[in-house]
C-alpha cells in the first residue's frame, strides 16, 4: 500500500510515519510537507532512506495532483496548528487549512483515492468547567479562534466532497496530544523545556482551563483503526478520558523535575481562550473497538519529560526564539 502523509514532518504526522514504519513495514510512505517553522527535519532524518520526503505546499494543485495520482491513501495532517499564532496573523491558517485541504480534496476526487482527514475537538468550541457534558459526533460546530474556525471549515469541505462527489473520506476529531517531537511553542513541551532551561513555566489566565490529553501514539493507532475499519463518510471522535486543568499539568511537570510545585508564573490570558474541551469517544470504542494504551496521564507525562531531557539537540535551537516571541506579548500577572 502507498500512503501520502501530508504534514509528516510535524509533531503528530512524524510520529505517525515513525510508528507506521515499525508496525506496517509493507506500507510505502511519501511525506508532503512545506517544512515550515513547525517541522523539524531532525525528526525524520533517521528514516530518510525509508521514505520519500517531498518539500512542497498542499495548496500547490499541480504538485498535489501528481502525488495523489501515485498513491492509494492520503492521510492529511498538514496544518497551521497553533492558536496563539492564529491570533497574531490568521493568513497562513486560511491558506493551509482551507485552501490546502480544498486542493487535496479536488485531487482525491479526480483520482478516486481514499482520504483520511485529521481534525481537532476545537471545532466544537468549548464547555463550562462544571458542565457534565462532553463533545460527541453530534455536537454542533462552534469554533472560537482563527485556527479552530479554519479547521472547522476544512471538515465541512470534506463532508461536502463526500456528499456531493462521493469522495471516499473519513474524519477524526482528536483532543490535545502530547508526546515526543512536539514543537516547544505548545503548552506541555514549552513548560518542560522552560524548567530544563532554568525558566519558570507560564500559565495563561487563572490556569483553570481544562484540556483532554491523549498520547500521540494512541491518536495515531486510532487513525489506523479508522482507516482500516471506519465507515466512509463518517466522523469519529478520538479521546482518552484525559481531562486535566492546566495548573495541575504545570505542577506535575515541576514535581517530576524535582522543583517546588509553585515555581511558575501566571501570565496574561489568551484572547478568547477556550475554557474546557472534553471528548466522548464511545463511538470509536464500541463500533471500531479502539482503546488507548496510555491511561495514566502522569506516567505518559513522565515519559515525555524524559524524552525532552534526553533530546536537547532536538529542541534547544528553537528555544530562545520561541520565548522571545512569547515575551513580546506576555506579561507576568502573578
Ligand atoms: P504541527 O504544527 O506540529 O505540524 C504541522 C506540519 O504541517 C508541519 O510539519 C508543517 O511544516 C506542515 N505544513 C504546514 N503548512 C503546510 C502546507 N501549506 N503544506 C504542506 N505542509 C504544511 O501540527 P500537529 O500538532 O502535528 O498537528 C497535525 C494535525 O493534527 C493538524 O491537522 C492539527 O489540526 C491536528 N490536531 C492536532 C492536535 C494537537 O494536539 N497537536 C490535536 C488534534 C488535532
Ligand atoms: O505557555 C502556555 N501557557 C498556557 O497556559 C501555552 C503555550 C498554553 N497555555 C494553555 C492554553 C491552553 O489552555 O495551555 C492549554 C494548551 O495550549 P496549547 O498547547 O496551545 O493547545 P490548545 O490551544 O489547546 O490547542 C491544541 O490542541 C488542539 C493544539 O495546539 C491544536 O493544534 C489542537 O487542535
Amino acid at each position: 500500500m502507498r500512503v501520502l502523509v501530508t504534514g509528516g514532518a510535524g509533531f503528530i504526522g512524524a510520529n505517525f510515519v515513525l510508528r507506521t514504519l515499525v508496525q506496517r513495514p509493507d506500507v510505502e510512505i511519501t511525506v508532503l510537507d512545506k517544512l515550515t517553522y513547525a517541522a523539524n527535519p531532525a525528526t525524520l532524518a533517521p528514516v530518510a532512506d525509508r521514505i520519500d520526503l517531498v518539500k512542497g505546499d498542499i495548496a500547490d494543485a499541480d504538485l498535489v495532483d501528481s502525488l495523489v495520482g501515485a498513491t492509494d491513501l492520503v492521510v492529511h495532517f498538514a496544518a497551521e496548528s497553533h492558536n496563539d499564532n492564529s491570533l497574531a496573523d490568521p493568513s497562513a491558517f486560511v491558506h493551509t487549512n482551507l485552501v490546502g485541504t480544498y486542493s487535496l480534496l479536488e485531487a482525491v476526487r479526480r483520482h478516486d483515492v481514499r482520504y483520511h482527514h485529521i481534525s481537532t475537538d476545537e471545532v466544537y468550541g468549548d464547555l463550562d468547567l462544571d458542565e457534565p457534558s462532553r463533545f460527541t459526533e453530534d455536537t454542533a460546530y462552534n469554533p472560537s479562534s482563527p485556527y479552530s474556525s479554519t479547521k472547522a471549515g476544512s471538515d465541512l469541505l470534506v463532508r461536502a466532497w463526500v456528499r456531493s462527489f462521493g469522495v471516499r473520506a473519513t474524519i477524526s476529531n482528536c483532543s490535545n496530544n502530547y508526546g515526543p517531537y512536539q514543537h516547544i511553542e505548545k503548552f506541555i513541551p514549552r513548560q518542560i523545556t522552560n524548567v530544563l532551561a532554568g525558566l519558570r513555566p507560564k500559565l495563561y489566565g487563572d490556569g483553570r482551563n481544562v484540556r483532554d490529553w491523549i498520547h500521540v501514539d494512541d491518536h495515531n493507532d486510532a487513525v489506523w483503526t479508522i482507516i482500516d475499519t471506519g465507515q466512509i463518510g463518517e466522523t469519529y471522535l478520538i479521546g482518552a478520558d484525559g481531562e486535566v486543568d492546566n495548573r495541575t499539568v504545570v505542577e506535575t511537570i515541576l514535581e517530576l523535575l524535582g522543583q517546588p510545585r509553585d515555581a511558575f508564573d501566571f501570565v496574561t490570558d489568551r484572547p478568547g481562550h477556550d475554557r474546557r474541551y472534553a471528548i466522548d469517544s464511545t463511538r470509536l470504542r464500541t463500533e471500531l473497538g479502539w482503546r488507548p494504551n496510555y491511561v495514566d496521564f502522569r506516567s505518559g507525562l513522565a515519559a515525555t519529560i524524559d524524552w525532552y531531557r534526553d533530546h536537547p539537540d532536538w529542541w534547544q535551537p528553537a528555544k530562545q526564539g520561541v520565548e522571545q516571541t512569547y515575551a513580546a506579548t506576555e506579561k507576568v500577572i502573578g
